[in-house]
């Protein structure tokens, strides 16, 4: 499988985060990334494609906020990285706030998500990765490739982070394919956790069919999205597709819903599949509640990689760091055609 990972990726690391009443050791770790490079082989470096691929999907504020959030949260006089305490429960919109502690409420929607000093130039190199398997892909170069993004991508929106996430590494690589005609696209999302971001960039959108395979928001995070009757609006109606599955699923009944989801990918007619691939539905995950093993990765992606479509697939949790690298070669087996 043609890998791409950029080194600027390890330049992230949380400290902590702050969930259930009290502070955590971050999840989300550097050694995620150096446990799936012991596993994956030949790595290229993604090269720098520019500001335009992330800025065709998240607005241009946003990003200049992300570049400078932790220098202001310093010039504040804090240490440490930067996270928010309030957030906007009516109605979100542009506010020209002055501090930032406020700005980290206007775009941030959780408290597990910082800003730590290397964080802008790792999500730029995991978005750069994701844009050079996509241009991969869409040029013919090879029929699969595959980023090894982290941090994750798929709880951010066009305007917001949160969810361990900052840039939509998915949708930055499908909003390209469809720039270069690689469309009709459809982002299949097999991470434990509901991809909000990517549902919301896309969701008026009939370009880009969005399916998600997740645990129930009536128990999981993000909660507040991935309800099945969440289904697309306008232009995208119909070409959202959320199916969310109780704690305890094991392979016997995520299989017939992944076969669903391929089905209803088929039935768009898709021409490019973008994969947000997440390890955290792996039964040892330390924070998810699924019971999949790591044969049942390789199943997955035998099952995807059935659908003969051109395919990017781009990393997202997985939170076991020891069974990381394993789970992620598994899958990329299955999809190779194993
Ligand atoms: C990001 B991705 C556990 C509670 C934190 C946030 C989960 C973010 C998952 N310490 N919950 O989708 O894997
Ligand atoms: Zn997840």
């Amino acid at each position: 499988m043609l890998t791409f990972s950029s080194p600027a990726q390890m330049g992230h690391a949380p400290l902590l985060e702050l969930v259930n009443g009290a502070a955590e050791d971050h999840a989300e770790t550097p050694a995620r990334l150096a446990n799936m490079l012991t596993m994956a082989g030949t790595v290229e470096a993604p090269g720098d494609h520019g500001l335009a691929p992330i800025l065709a999907v998240h607005d241009h504020d946003y990003v200049a906020f992300l570049k400078d959030a932790h220098a202001a949260w310093l010039a504040a006089g804090r240490t440490g990285d930067a996270i928010g305490y309030a957030f906007p429960v009516r109605a979100r919109r542009p506010l020209a706030l002055d501090r930032i502690d406020g700005k980290l409420g206007q775009y941030g929607f959780d408290t597990v998500t910082p800003i730590a000093a290397g964080t802008w130039e790792a999500v730029h190199g995991a978005a750069q990765a994701a844009i050079a398997a996509a241009e991969a892909v869409v040029s013919g170069r090879s029929d699969k490739a595959f980023a090894l993004c982290r941090p994750p991508g798929h709880h951010a929106g066009r305007d917001y982070f949160g969810g361990y996430c900052y840039l939509n590494n998915a949708a930055i690589a499908a909003r390209l394919a469809v720039a270069r005609g690689a469309g009709p696209v459809a982002v299949l999302d097999v991470d434990y956790h509901h991809g909000n971001g990517t549902q919301d960039i896309f969701y008026a959108d009939g370009d880009v069919f969005f399916a998600s395979i997740h645990a129930d928001p009536r128990t999981d995070f993000p909660y507040f999205w991935g309800h099945a009757d969440e289904r697309g609006a306008g232009e995208g109606e119909g070409a959202n597709l959320n199916l969310p599955l109780p704690r305890g699923t094991d392979w016997r009944s995520y299989e017939s819903v992944l076969a669903t989801a391929m089905e209803a990918i088929a039935r768009f007619g898709a021409r490019t599949l973008i994969v947000s691939y997440g390890a955290d539905t792996f039964a040892e995950d330390p924070i998810s509640q699924f019971s999949l093993s790591t044969q049942d990765m390789q199943r997955m992606g035998t099952m995807i990689g059935a659908a003969g479509l051109p395919t990017i697939a781009v990393m997202e949790g997985g939170y076991n760091v020891a069974a990381l690298g394993r789970n992620v070669a598994a899958f990329i087996a299955g999809l190779e055609g194993g």
